[in-house]
């Protein structure tokens, strides 16, 4: 454990430029993605930065999260434009640590979830497009600059077991078939890579396996990172 921490850290420092070495952590809802934060957020030197769910719940005491699955068409992009805001503010956050570890991204916000409910009618045309023009901003400005993925992934059936266990009051309502749906495109868009462009190489775990052996899952960092790096 400790010698995965030096290694990505050593990996950091030779960064050329003053930017940390970033890592975005993506997956399905329920995937484990805050379980693999915790892990590696022991370390000092590595800054994590968690998906900000609970500053969605209250926006100036609305529940963002909340008014998006009640009805999506008329707060999806109200949701999407807050969660774009707090991702583009973890990509720009500063911090003195070498590593930096971010809970999602701008990337699978665009990609994954704007784009599901895009063609799922719920987003109108009109305001997909002023999120991704937002989106290519961000991008062009070099705002979300992306060194790793890691890719945790899952199968939908055993993420809706987990999410059902978890009792999020906003998630009641999420259903198997959007999981497989939303399964499909980080699919497309990490393992099959057929669907827009990857920002960094990605690194894919078995992320299904149960709590108590997931920790040797995610030792494979270790010579994967290494590998990616010389
Ligand atoms: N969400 C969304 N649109 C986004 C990002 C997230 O609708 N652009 C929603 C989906 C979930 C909730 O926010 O209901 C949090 O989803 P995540 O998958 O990002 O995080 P989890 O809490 O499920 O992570 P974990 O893998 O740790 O279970």
């Amino acid at each position: 454990m400790q010698s995965v921490k030096n290694l990505i850290t050593k990996m950091a420092l030779k960064q050329k430029n003053s930017r940390p070495f970033t890592v975005i952590v993506e997956g399905n809802i329920g995937c484990g993605k805050t379980t693999f934060l915790e892990y590696f957020g022991k370390h000092k030197s590595i800054c994590v930065l968690a998906e900000p769910v609970d500053i969605w719940r209250n926006a100036d005491g609305h529940n963002l999260l909340g008014l998006m699955y009640e009805d999506p068409k008329k707060w999806s992009f109200t949701f999407q434009s807050y969660v774009q805001l707090t991702m583009l503010q973890n990509h720009l956050k500063p911090t003195t640590c070498p590593v930096k570890l971010i809970e999602r991204s701008v990337y699978s916000a665009r990609y994954c979830f704007v784009e599901k409910l895009t063609n799922d009618g719920l987003l109108a045309k009109p305001s997909s497009a002023v999120i991704d023009k937002w989106f290519q901003w961000i991008i062009e400005q070099n705002f979300a600059q992306v060194d790793l993925i890691v890719y945790l992934r899952t199968s939908p059936e055993i993420v809706y077991q987990r999410i059902l266990q978890r009792k999020r009051p906003e998630e009641k309502t999420v259903s198997l078939s959007y999981l497989r749906a939303l399964h499909q495109i980080h699919e497309d868009w990490l393992y099959h890579k057929t669907l827009f462009q990857c920002p960094a190489p990605t690194l894919i775990l078995n992320a299904n396996l149960e709590k108590s052996v997931i920790e040797q899952e995610y030792e494979k960092c270790e010579s994967h990172i290494l590998n990616l790096r010389h």
